[in-house]
């Protein structure tokens, strides 16, 4: 256990994004460059990399996810430590303390309410001996808000077993769809991606460099065609050809956030007309990096669309880690992956237990 100077942060919003796909224009740029990017740019390899290697060997998978959080940790227990120091009960200035850092850490303001109460009820249970009790109280509390949330996609229900991916620009939709694709392949599932975000220029060839490279068909038309009538292609091509899984792309943007959530609303009803069962998972894919921005995209999707499950992307390239609870408290829908990277590997499962022992670095 890390012990931590206090050290307030300022909340950040430089990479604000709302759900109104004009306010996405920054997350926009930054999907396009390197997407070509998701497609074009560092090919994620299979296998880990040189670089990832020791740490790998060293300390497994959880050193991977520890590795990924590393900021979010330092965000999210600097202070905290130190704060329940020395500290037998838990008074009102610790609470408030406490209150402070889980609001920086981004959990946003009912997560933490929901946390501070559950923590104080925990902790009226019995009387605090040590700093570890305090801790140990905030970990399980922390644990028990996600544990909630913590159920895996089981995709052999179904098939063709579709998965519908929504989210913004920029929320890592295709670079997910990449990394499930690879991730059914070595399961040995046959897996087809359709390209919907017929929107963007870049978009159907950064899928189809992932197809390529995963050796995935994928069922595409120009830019500007209607992505409803791609998708009832693409379930067609995989109704036919007897696919496992078929993961369909959409737009993140729109000229606004109700064409995009009609648009959206259109793809579903039009597959229904072959399978009255699809979408079998509508994913919704979140950028932690955005924070609590995120969590009003979960309910604008949610009230739309209908999201049944969650992935949360990027989790290496942030603090804001902490959002992942702010999300499971509001959304309670399952959060079943989370990104921490851009390799393949990158893509975990969500365990609630192992997530919080990154962010405290334990094990
Ligand atoms: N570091 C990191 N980058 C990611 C992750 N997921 C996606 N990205 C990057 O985020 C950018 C946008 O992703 P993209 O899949 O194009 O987003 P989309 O617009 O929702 O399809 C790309 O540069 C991705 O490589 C992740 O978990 N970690
Ligand atoms: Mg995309």
């Amino acid at each position: 256990m890390k012990l931590f100077k206090r050290r307030p942060k300022p909340q950040s919003s430089a990479r604000a994004v709302s759900a109104d796909g004009d306010a996405a224009a920054d997350t926009d740029a930054a999907a396009t460059q390197p997407s070509a990017g998701a497609g074009a740019a560092a090919a994620p390899a299979s296998g880990p990399t040189a670089e990832s290697q020791p740490a790998e060997a060293s300390s497994g998978v959880f050193g991977r996810l520890r590795e990924g959080l590393s900021r979010s940790r330092d965000q999210f227990t600097e202070g905290l430590a130190s704060m329940v120091l020395g500290k037998k009960q838990l008074d009102p200035m610790l609470l408030e303390a406490l209150e402070e850092q889980l609001i920086m850490a981004d959990l946003g303001l009912e997560a933490t309410d929901r946390v501070l109460e559950s923590l104080r009820q925990r902790l009226d249970r019995k009387s605090l001996s040590a700093e570890e009790t305090v801790i140990t109280a905030l970990k399980e509390t922390l644990t028990e808000l996600l544990m909630d949330q913590e159920q895996s996609l089981d995709t052999p229900q179904r098939r063709p077993f579709v998965i519908l991916v929504v989210g913004v620009n920029g929320a890592g939709k295709t670079t997910t769809i990449g990394k499930l694709a690879h991730r059914y392949k070595q399961q040995g599932l046959s897996v087809m991606l359709a390209a919907g975000d017929t929107f963007r220029a870049a978009a159907v060839e950064q899928l189809q460099a992932w197809g390529e490279r995963h050796d995935v068909p994928v069922i595409a038309q120009h830019t500007g065609a209607d992505s409803a009538s791609v998708l009832y292609d693409a379930l067609a091509a995989a109704q036919a050809r007897n696919a496992d899984i078929l993961i369909a792309d959409t737009a993140g943007r729109l000229q606004n956030k109700s064409h995009l959530m009609d648009e959206l609303t259109k793809v579903v009803r039009v597959m229904r007309k072959q399978d009255e069962t699809v979408p079998h998972e509508t994913l919704l894919v979140l950028d932690a990096g955005t924070g609590q921005n995120a969590v009003s995209q979960a309910v604008e999707f949610d009230q739309a669309v209908g999201v049944t499950g969650v992935a949360v992307t990027k989790l290496d390239g942030t603090a804001r880690g902490g959002v992942l609870f702010a999300i499971a408290h509001k959304l309670k829908r399952p959060i079943r992956f989370i990104g921490v990277g851009e390799q393949p590997e990158d893509l975990r499962d969500f365990v609630a237990r192992d997530f919080v022992d990154a962010l405290f670095d334990e094990r």
